[in-house]
C-alpha cells in the first residue's frame, strides 16, 4: 500500500454556489448561476442553489465536520456577488464577514484555508455588460482579487484564481449547458483569453496585498486525451490544444500555442489578445491545481457515417469542442459513475507525468477528484458507498504511482465534502463523502468519509 509524505496536504473541496444557499441575503446580488437555475428547463428538476446545503447558516457545524475528518486543508470558493455585489465597487461587509469567519474557523481548527476566487458565479451585472468575452471582466476580476487579498490575504494558505476555466469558457459560451447559456464559439475563445488574462491580473493584484506571501495557484480541469490508434495523433493534438494548451500555454509559458491559433482561424482572429497580455497571464505560480475525473478518447473522423460524440457535450451545433469538427469523441469502456463518466485512474498517472515532463519545476496538487454514485441509504440508516471508496483508492494509488515516477504532487482534495448542487444536474448527482438530506439538511457520514478520515490520519490507503 502506498504511503504519502507527512507534509502531503489532505483536503476536501466545495464551491460557494454549490453549498452556501442564502442567495439573496446580506447584500448578495445574483450571479449568472442564479439566473441560469431560475430559468425553467435549464437545471434538472428545476433545482436551484437558493438553499443548496445551507452552508451559509451552518458554518460552525460544517467546520466541525472538517475537523472531525481530520483534513489538513479545505478548498472553498468565494462568491463574488456576495463580497462585491454587482462585481464593482466596495466590498460588502456582511459577505466579507462570512468568509472571515470561515477562514478563522479553519485556522482555529488547524485546517489550511485554500480559497478559490472564481468557481463560475460571475455577478450577473458583469454578464449583462458582456461577461468573460469582454476584456473589462478581467479587469473587474483583478479588482475583486485585490479586495479579497486585502481582507483575507494574511490568513489564506493558498489562493486559486480560477476553477476550471475550460468550463467557464466552453460550457458557458460555446455549448451553453452552463451559465450564461450562450452558444457563440467566437465569444467562447474571447472568454478563454480574458480568463487567462484575468488570472494573471488577479495574481498580480493578490501579490500587491497582504496575500503576498501566500501560495498562488490556478485549477485546470486538464483533459487527458488519448487516441484510439496512432493514426489519430492529429485529433489528439487538436483536442489537447483547445482543451489544455489554450490555458497551459499562456499561464505557464507566456504564449498561445501556434496550432491553436491556426486551428481556430475560421472562428476568430484572436485580435482580442493585446501586446503584453500573454506575459501578464504568465505569473509565477507556486503550485498548479489539477482536477481529474476521467480521460478523453478521440479518433480522427473520416466523414463517413455519423460522427461519434460520446463525451456527452456534443448536442448538435453547440459543441464545447471548437475547431474539432473532424474529431470523434469515442465511448470508453466502463465501469461508469452516475455521471456516465468512465472510471480510469491510469489517466491521472499519465496526466501528472506529462505535466512533470512539460513543467518540471511546477508542483501539482489534485484540487478535485471524486465520483457521483446512487448512494442509497441502507436499512441501517447508513450509506455503504464501496464504489466511491474504490474510486478514491484507485485514484490515490494512481497519484502515488506518479509520485514514485518523479511527479511532485503536494496534495489531494476529494470532491466533494458533501452532496451539493451539481450544476445543470441539480441535486440528482451526489458527489459527497458526507450525505446531505435534502429535506432536513442533516449531514451523515458515508462509509467513504470514515475511510478518508483514516487515510488522512495515517497517510496510507486502507
Ligand atoms: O461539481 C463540479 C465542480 O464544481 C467542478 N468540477 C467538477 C465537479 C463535478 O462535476
Amino acid at each position: 500500500m502506498p504511503a504519502f509524505p507527512d507534509n502531503f496536504l489532505w483536503g476536501t473541496a466545495t464551491a460557494a454556489y454549490q453549498v452556501e444557499g442564502a442567495w439573496n441575503e446580506d447584500g448578495r446580488t445574483p450571479s449568472i448561476w442564479d439566473t441560469f437555475s431560475h430559468t425553467p428547463g435549464l437545471v434538472a428538476n428545476g433545482d436551484t442553489g437558493d438553499v443548496a446545503c445551507d452552508h451559509y447558516h451552518r458554518l460552525e457545524e460544517d467546520l466541525d465536520l472538517l475537523a472531525a475528518l481530520g483534513v489538513g486543508a479545505y478548498r472553498f470558493s468565494i462568491s463574488w456577488p456576495r463580497v462585491q455585489p454587482g462585481g464593482r465597487g466596495p466590498a460588502n461587509g456582511p459577505g466579507l464577514a462570512f468568509y472571515s469567519r470561515l477562514v478563522d474557523g479553519l485556522l482555529t481548527r488547524d485546517i489550511a484555508p485554500v480559497a478559490t476566487l472564481y468557481h463560475w458565479d460571475l455577478p450577473q451585472e458583469l454578464e449583462d455588460a458582456g461577461g468573460w468575452p469582454q476584456r473589462d471582466t478581467a479587469l473587474r476580476f483583478a479588482d475583486y482579487a485585490r479586495l479579497m487579498g486585502d481582507a483575507l490575504g494574511d490568513r489564506v494558505h493558498t489562493w486559486i484564481t480560477l476553477n476550471e476555466p475550460w468550463c467557464s469558457a466552453y460550457l458557458g459560451y460555446a455549448s451553453g449547458v452552463h451559465a450564461p447559456a450562450r452558444t457563440e464559439p467566437a465569444a467562447a475563445l474571447a472568454a478563454v483569453h480574458h480568463l487567462n488574462l484575468g488570472h494573471g491580473l488577479a495574481v498580480q493584484a493578490l501579490r500587491s496585498t497582504a496575500a503576498k506571501d501566500a501560495r498562488m495557484s490556478v485549477t485546470l480541469n486538464l483533459h487527458h486525451v488519448r487516441g484510439v490508434s496512432e493514426a489519430d495523433a492529429d485529433a489528439v493534438r487538436r483536442a489537447d490544444a483547445v482543451a489544455n494548451r489554450a490555458f497551459l500555454g499562456p499561464m505557464l509559458e507566456g504564449a498561445y500555442p501556434r496550432d491553436l491559433i491556426e486551428d481556430t482561424a475560421a472562428v476568430t482572429d484572436w485580435s482580442f489578445v493585446r501586446d503584453g497580455d500573454e506575459a501578464t497571464a504568465c505569473q509565477p505560480l507556486d503550485v498548479l491545481g489539477v482536477n481529474y475525473y476521467n480521460p478523453t478518447l478521440v479518433r480522427q473522423w473520416d466523414g463517413a457515417g455519423p460522427r461519434e460524440t460520446a463525451d456527452g457535450h456534443q448536442d448538435g451545433a453547440a459543441s464545447p469542442w471548437i475547431a474539432c469538427e473532424d474529431v470523434e469523441f469515442v465511448k470508453q469502456p466502463g465501469p461508469y459513475t452516475e455521471m456516465g463518466w468512465n472510471i480510469d485512474e491510469t489517466g491521472l498517472t499519465e496526466l501528472l507525468l506529462r505535466l512533470h515532463r512539460d513543467y518540471p519545476s511546477m508542483p501539482t496538487m489534485i484540487t478535485e477528484n471524486g465520483a457521483a454514485f446512487p448512494d442509497p441509504v441502507g436499512e441501517d440508516g447508513r450509506v455503504h458507498d464501496e464504489d466511491r471508496v474504490d474510486y478514491l483508492r484507485r485514484h490515490l494509488t494512481a497519484v502515488a504511482e506518479a509520485m514514485e515516477a518523479g511527479a511532485d504532487v503536494r496534495g489531494y482534495f476529494v470532491w466533494s465534502l458533501m452532496d451539493n448542487f451539481e450544476w445543470a444536474h441539480g441535486y440528482a448527482k451526489r458527489f459527497g463523502i458526507v450525505r446531505v438530506d435534502r429535506d432536513t439538511m442533516e449531514r451523515t457520514w458515508k462509509d467513504s468519509a470514515y475511510w478518508y478520515r483514516d487515510v488522512v490520519a495515517t497517510g496510507k490507503l486502507g
